[in-house]
């Protein structure tokens, strides 16, 4: 009899021990380097709101915005090793990690904002997502990031023949780099905290970047210029490290990939309202916004193709996105 009641408490202990380690709460801490209130950040505030909501408060995200855990390239890096769980980052510093992201940013690809949705949101997205794993990501969802156009401190950019010789800050990316050759400037990669400093003190004489980020990062404040090129519809790709992933119950898992896909439609929301917000705010602030000849700019685009979109690997995405209907 003894017995049975010590086996007994030892099963409901282990059974107690069960509930105790699924109820466990985790919390995911998620990179960005942008300031409160940016779309981004906001949309994977969003998220962690629904999976709270979703497991009674079990799981919860931190988002870690404003650069508090490092740039984007460190951040990857960090992703990919486990010290940072969750990260959402623009698709240009994961292009030399995972190569199907580079399609996304080929310069004037997407016929519209609409094309670029419905690739992401079809099966060539999923396609996208599941090639970061191998590299110890799981791709989650991706985010709107809208056109990037370039901006300078001195020189108007007018014309192609305006960038020849421009040193021009990219993000961290082989491609981008080449796009900037192709287009004629001195490409200047660092980190987007560093571009302030970088265009005030001459460093560089320009950047490019969309709506958003020219105004919360304050660059209209010292680039005034800015020439609505559009010649990149890149998205933003929010991540989880392969190593949280693994931790979680399946059951989790599919929680999580779910809330991702449920914040999609709030981010898309939250950006158009910012784009309009933010390219008023620098049009009042007195930024001289200037329109240009698309084609003569996507004319220069040939090499970057031929250089970049060289295996048939990558020949068939890109061929597969440009039929998207
Ligand atoms: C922004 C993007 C950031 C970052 C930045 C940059 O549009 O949201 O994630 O990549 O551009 O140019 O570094």
């Amino acid at each position: 009899m003894k017995k049975i009641a010590g086996m007994l408490c030892v099963a409901m202990g282990l059974a107690f021990a069960g509930t105790a380690a699924q109820a466990q709460e985790i919390t995911l801490r998620s990179a960005d380097i942008h300031p409160d209130g940016y779309p981004t950040v906001d949309a994977v505030k969003y998220m962690g709101q629904l999976l709270s909501e979703r497991t009674n408060g079990r799981i919860k995200i931190e988002v870690m915005n404003n650069g508090a855990l490092g740039g984007e390239k460190d951040t990857i890096e960090q992703t990919r090793f486990g010290v940072i769980d969750m990260n959402r980052v623009n698709a240009a510093p994961f292009n030399n990690l995972v190569k199907e992201t580079m399609v996304l940013g080929m310069p004037f690809l997407f016929r519209s904002t609409e094309h670029m949705h419905k690739t992401v949101d079809g099966p060539i997205g999923d396609e996208i997502l599941a090639a970061f794993e191998p590299h110890g990501l799981v791709g989650l969802a991706f985010y709107d990031s809208g056109a990037r156009s370039f901006y300078t401190t001195e020189k108007p950019i007018e014309k192609l023949a305006d960038l020849k010789g421009l040193k021009i800050r990219v993000q961290q990316s082989d491609l981008w780099i080449a796009m900037m050759q192709a287009f004629g400037a001195n490409p200047t990669p660092m980190p987007m905290g560093e571009v302030y400093s970088s265009l005030e003190t001459g460093v560089v004489d320009g950047a490019e970047n969309n709506w958003p980020s020219y105004e919360s990062a304050r660059h209209f404040e010292v680039a005034k210029n800015y020439s609505l090129t559009e010649h990149s519809l890149n998205p933003e790709i929010l991540v989880i490290s392969k190593m949280s992933w693994d931790k979680l119950s399946p059951e989790d898992q599919t929680l999580l990939r779910q809330a991702a896909k449920d914040s999609v439609g709030k981010m898309r929301e939250l950006w158009s309202a910012r784009e309009k917000a933010s390219e008023e705010k620098v049009r009042a602030a007195g930024s001289n916004v200037i329109k240009v000849n698309k084609e003569e700019f996507s004319a220069a685009m040939g090499p970057v193709y031929d250089q970049f979109v060289s295996d048939p690997k990558l020949k068939d995405l890109l061929e597969r996105v440009k039929a998207v209907k």
